[in-house]
């Protein structure tokens, strides 16, 4: 891996930095109280070798010398937190996602409420962020399952309601980069390493661009939210990424003429949201990759996102919920709606299928699961939230066989990464997922790598903070070429 000697090289010319760092931070240490003898004890070396790379950094590159956090802004104009951690190493900032149809079993999401950015802002967050520093200064960046469990105690609630998930993420994300830097490693090997993964060959996943937009992430009166074009059978991720464009490009032809230029505005996503039904939107994208030259390699895939139109206390999804025109022709019961699902299924080369009943409706995932999974990659997104306890009750249920992996619907990358590894034992897909809200950070990328999920969805290629994790996933297949395979069909 060609990084390892870049980083040899600045590993070099920063040591006397980080020497001044590690003075500087042990003259702030010995008047500080609130540190355990554990991580006393760690800090006692002055150098260390990190076991899984022979490499020796001085100590200062692993401790935790500084956390900043501040009010940035996502995909949508709303506010976020972002995270500067600081290591004898340098800075190293990430930042946090936010949902539109987010599960009501996600981990809390703090907003300020009040006038401010209308209720969204994310100081309260920040100030959290602030509270939480004394006791993580200090910490060993490689240790990320102490840092984590640090906060989750700090916090002290079951869905992170104190301190909020997006304070507790946003500086788990930058401790796992800084943790990378220590190690010498880029960041997807880093999180290899952190699950115990020993990866001799990387699995470059397959793109699900989502092309069409509807639901609560587009305009338009489509109650499915995501259709997704998936090049399984590209030979490599560079080649999936050109047919993913080729076809988003012949797509946009395609609805300009039959519904108009104004079809095309993309969504929060960055797929096109044409005025049209379910079985339309699946068509439409089906000509273009058959315009695009494309039929033979490209599969289809939706997330239903049904906990958005599911009628509350009744058998009911209302898939008229976003036109508001009551029409009941587009009512249909749980038991209905598992037959459109059949049909959608027979007629076209559909792969996946996400959130295809409410959170709550475990009866149906069941049903459908026995129906269809065997031909179709059902996938909890909103149903099993990234968290263990809803993935063993679906495991349990064979209510799902793949999950969808949030970071921010469980707060933190040791959480996210035991969810992974849960889902895998029992023989599930996982596809890594952005949320509809972005920032620029590309760190899914690396993790989708480094954590082997063979599949993700972020989006169409198109709208920057999209294309940042797709171009993030070219750089990552180029460094690792001749040590690589793309997933495609063996998802
Ligand atoms: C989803 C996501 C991402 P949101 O439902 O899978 O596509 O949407 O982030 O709005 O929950
Ligand atoms: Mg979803």
């Amino acid at each position: 891996l060609f990084p390892y000697t870049t980083l040899f090289r600045s590993y070099h010319s920063a040591t006397m930095q980080s020497f001044l760092h590690a003075l500087i931070l042990a003259l702030a240490l010995t008047s500080t109280s609130a540190f355990s003898t554990r991580r006393m004890t760690t800090r006692m070396s002055a150098t260390m070798t990190e076991p899984m790379t022979g490499v020796t950094q001085p100590i200062s590159s692993r401790t935790i010398t500084g956390i900043k956090a501040r009010e940035i802004l996502d995909s949508r104009g709303n506010p976020t937190v972002e995270v500067d951690l600081t290591t004898g190493q340098g800075m190293f900032r990430a930042s946090v996602p936010s949902g539109a149809s987010t599960g009501i079993y996600e981990a809390v999401e703090l907003r300020d409420g009040g006038d401010r950015y209308a209720g969204k802002g994310v100081l309260q967050a920040i100030e959290n962020v602030n509270k939480m520093t004394p006791k993580l200064l200090g910490m060993d960046v490689l240790d990320q399952q102490a840092i984590d469990d640090l906060m989750c105690e700090l916090d002290g609630t079951p869905n992170k309601a104190k301190m909020g998930a997006n304070a507790i993420l946003g500086v788990s994300l930058a401790a796992s980069k800084a943790g990378a830097a220590a190690s010498g490693v880029p960041l997807y090997r880093h999180y290899a390493n952190l699950a115990g993964n020993d990866l001799n060959e990387y699995t470059l996943p397959v793109p699900c661009f989502n092309v069409i937009n509807g639901g609560s992430h587009a305009g338009n009166k489509l109650a499915f939210q995501e259709f997704f074009v998936i090049p399984t059978g590209a030979a490599t991720f560079k080649e999936g990424m050109q047919i993913g464009c080729e076809v988003f490009a012949k797509l946009k032809g395609i609805i300009k003429k039959e519904f108009g230029g104004d079809a095309t505005l993309v969504g929060d996503e960055g797929g096109f949201g044409p005025p049209c039904d379910e079985q339309t939107g699946i068509q439409l994208a089906l000509e273009a990759i058959e315009k695009a030259g494309y039929a033979s390699v490209c599969e289809l895939g939706l997330d239903v996102a049904a906990s958005e139109f599911k009628v509350e206390g009744q058998d009911c999804y209302d898939l008229d919920i976003f036109n508001g025109s009551q029409d009941d022709n587009l009512k249909m019961t749980g038991a209905e709606l598992l037959n459109f699902y059949a049909k959608l299924a027979n007629d076209y080369p559909i792969a996946t299928m996400e959130d295809v009943f409410d959170q709550d409706d475990w009866e149906n995932w069941s049903k459908i699961v026995a129906q269809l999974g065997d031909k179709v990659q059902i996938v909890g997104d909103d149903l099993t939230v990234t968290n263990i306890e809803k993935i063993k009750r679906a495991v349990d249920e064979k209510a799902a066989n793949a999950l969808l992996l949030k970071v921010n619907q469980i707060g933190s990358i040791s959480e996210s990464i035991a969810a992974v590894k849960l889902a895998k034992q029992n023989g599930w897909g996982v596809m890594t997922s952005h949320r509809s809200g972005e920032t620029e950070d590309d760190y899914i990328a690396d993790l989708a790598v480094g954590l082997c999920t063979g599949e993700i969805k972020t989006g169409a290629p198109c709208r920057g903070e999209r294309t940042a994790k797709y171009n993030q996933l070219l750089r990552i297949e180029e460094e690792v070429s001749g040590s690589s395979v793309y997933a495609g069909k063996n998802v």
